[in-house]
């Protein structure tokens, strides 16, 4: 037959629209792409322009409408060009599977009204910590399509120049096997292990009932202990590995030259080494292990002595970092001096103050001790700010207050003028989220959209968790659930940024294994960075406002990489809300 020019014309026509009909399903509505709780607040964000001033609720597979609303009024996003219009469903509460549909705009990807709706995101983001272990094989039983041999030992480690003692002079092999790569790249950074484990340990302190039951398929599981201190007690081996038994003092990381190819764990066999002891480090350990101490005391049976044996670490850095208390970590500086030159990631820290505080403050929870307490008080900075690497306050804050009923009575006045000053950064963090176009607490300023801003939204969230645990204030739990659905697809991008979770995710995450693993899904229940309008590694962003600056490219290692210190406040995150949802969620 011969087909006459108009009709192809037509053919054609109809073809390129199914197309971008196709590319729109999705893509114009942003929303948590695993779903809503019943009783919860239920938003979507419409970023399309449309005619139509109604959103409809429709089964995934079904045309009748189960819920009509209003959208709201336009709204300009202030971090890029984007428009938007909210859908709020929060009244409809019957449970089911549905899509969003907005005339002329389409449909959203389809969720779930249920109970536990976030409990995929809340397993799989702990989850993700044991494939990021270094020193053992992953089993196919727990690691599926993932499983891979064990990756670098770390059984014969060289002390760095920039490391040697009296007791161990340059070249001695010490061990520090275990533990997890930071990110993705196969080194292990104690600096960074450190606000990773505060807000692991913090976690389980504040829901310990819920944990207790919250199973990841990790080979410890059914021992006895938590999955989640299962999981924790990987790295806390290996940091207290890292300190030397004959000071206390703490290396700063365990670590390549250089940072290794995109291949698979322990394929390179570079020398690997423990690099200069340094305050920021060594104070983070002493942080982290006497939190341990409290923790697993508990534990004893399952793991005699290691309770003491953390308090004593933790005692012993405390005791190097007083005679030591101005040693920076500079890799630059240091690489004047000493060989083989480290570029590996640096998490330099120049300002010692919080971590002061922060170990201060875990010891004196642990131990009781006026004097650490003391130590807390006069290291104290009254702005406030959310946890980072380097910025580790917020982590003393959270266990003072978790632990205030507890607090000696001369302490009293003072706890109770944290509490006031810390519901004050509670408030601030909320009091113009509607003017948002999101209507998230992430993306207020322009500054959130930083190197791992996803952690940012994180953080915001268990702060304010931790506002609705002191107040009771339900509005708080609300918020940090709207950062929730910011990290399962309500932002700019449309990004669902955990791997192997909801409709569209990331999928090539800056992750060694991802990449090299010959697997096209990357390795599952990882959080990417996020936008970050410093771009730093130059690739070429699709857009380049801060809330869009993101790329799902393996190359894009300041947008697209994963790292423990993002998935821990995940884990709070998401966990939290689960934990919580009985009371706050579901029907009286
Ligand atoms: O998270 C770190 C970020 O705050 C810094 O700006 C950045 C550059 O120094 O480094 C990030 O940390 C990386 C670390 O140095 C090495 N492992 C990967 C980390 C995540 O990108």
């Amino acid at each position: 037959m011969k087909l006459r020019p108009h009709f192809l014309f037509i053919l054609l026509f109809t073809f390129t629209c199914n197309i971008i009909k196709a590319q729109a399903q999705g893509e114009n509505i942003k929303l948590n792409q695993l779903g809503f709780y019943p009783f919860g607040p239920k938003v979507a964000v419409l970023t399309a322009s449309t005619s139509s001033s109604q959103f409809y609720i429709l089964p995934v597979n079904g045309t009748d409408t189960l819920f009509k609303g209003t959208l709201s009024v336009e709204r300009q996003s202030a971090f890029s060009k984007t428009k938007t219009r909210i859908a709020d469903f929060s009244s409809f509460d019957k449970p089911g599977s549905y899509v969003l549909y907005i005339p002329k705009a389409g449909k959203s990807y389809p969720f779930k009204i249920e109970d536990n709706a976030n409990r995929p995101v809340a397993i799989a983001s702990l989850k993700g910590f044991y494939y990021q272990r270094v020193s053992m094989p992953l089993e196919t039983k727990y690691a599926g399509k993932w499983a891979r041999p064990a990756g670098h030992p770390d059984t014969k480690v060289l002390i760095h120049p920039s490391a040697a003692s009296p007791e161990r002079p340059a070249g001695t092999e010490i061990s520090t096997p275990g533990g997890w790569y930071d990110a993705g790249d196969y080194n292990k950074y104690v600096v960074n292990s450190g606000i990773t484990m505060g807000t692991l340990f913090s976690a389980y302190e504040d829901f310990p009932a819920y944990f207790e039951n919250l199973k990841t398929n990790i080979p410890e599981s059914g021992n006895g202990l938590p999955d989640i201190l299962n999981e924790a007690l990987i790295n806390l081996r290996w940091m207290l590995s890292m300190q030397d038994p004959n000071d206390g003092g703490v290396y700063n990381k365990c670590t390549n030259a250089t940072f290794d190819g995109m291949v698979m764990p322990g394929v390179t066999k570079e020398p690997r080494y423990v690099v200069q002891k340094g305050t920021a480090a060594t104070l983070d350990f002493a942080a982290v292990t006497a939190q341990a101490s409290r923790i697993l005391r508990k534990y004893n049976t399952q793991l005699p002595g290691l309770a003491d044996s953390c308090l004593k670490a933790a005692i012993n850095a405390w005791g190097w970092a007083k005679k030591n208390p101005y040693v920076e970590y500079n890799q630059d500086e240091m690489n004047k001096t000493f060989q083989p030159v480290v570029t590996t990631g640096g998490y330099g820290d120049k300002k010692f103050q919080d971590e002061w505080f922060w170990a201060a403050s875990e010891l004196f929870v642990s131990t009781q001790e006026g004097a650490y307490g003391e130590e807390a008080a006069s290291n104290f900075n009254g702005d406030l700010s959310l946890p980072a690497w380097g910025d580790v306050q917020m982590l003393g804050v959270y266990s003072i207050l978790r632990f205030r009923d507890f607090v000696p009575d001369y302490a009293k006045s003072n706890i109770d003028q944290l509490k006031e000053l810390f519901i004050q950064f509670a408030d601030a963090l909320i009091w113009k989220v509607q003017n948002n176009a999101f209507q998230t607490v992430m993306g207020q300023s322009a500054k959130d959209f930083n190197w791992g801003s996803n952690s940012n939204a994180a953080n915001q969230g268990i702060a304010l968790i931790n506002a609705y645990m002191i107040t009771k204030d339900k509005k708080y739990l609300d918020n940090a659930l709207s950062n929730l659905d910011y990290l399962l697809g309500r932002n700019a991008t449309g990004y669902c940024f955990v791997t192997g979770i909801g409709s569209k995710s990331t999928m090539n995450p800056h992750h060694r294994p991802s990449v090299a693993d010959g697997i096209e899904e990357p390795v599952p229940g990882l959080l990417a960075g996020g936008p970050n309008s410093g771009m730093q590694d130059k690739c070429k962003y699709p857009f380049t406002d801060p809330e869009l600056a993101y790329i799902d490219q393996h190359e894009s290692y300041a947008s697209n990489e994963i790292a423990i210190n993002w998935n821990a406040p995940l884990v709070y995150l998401a966990n939290g809300i689960e934990a919580l949802q009985p009371s706050a969620f579901m029907k009286k």
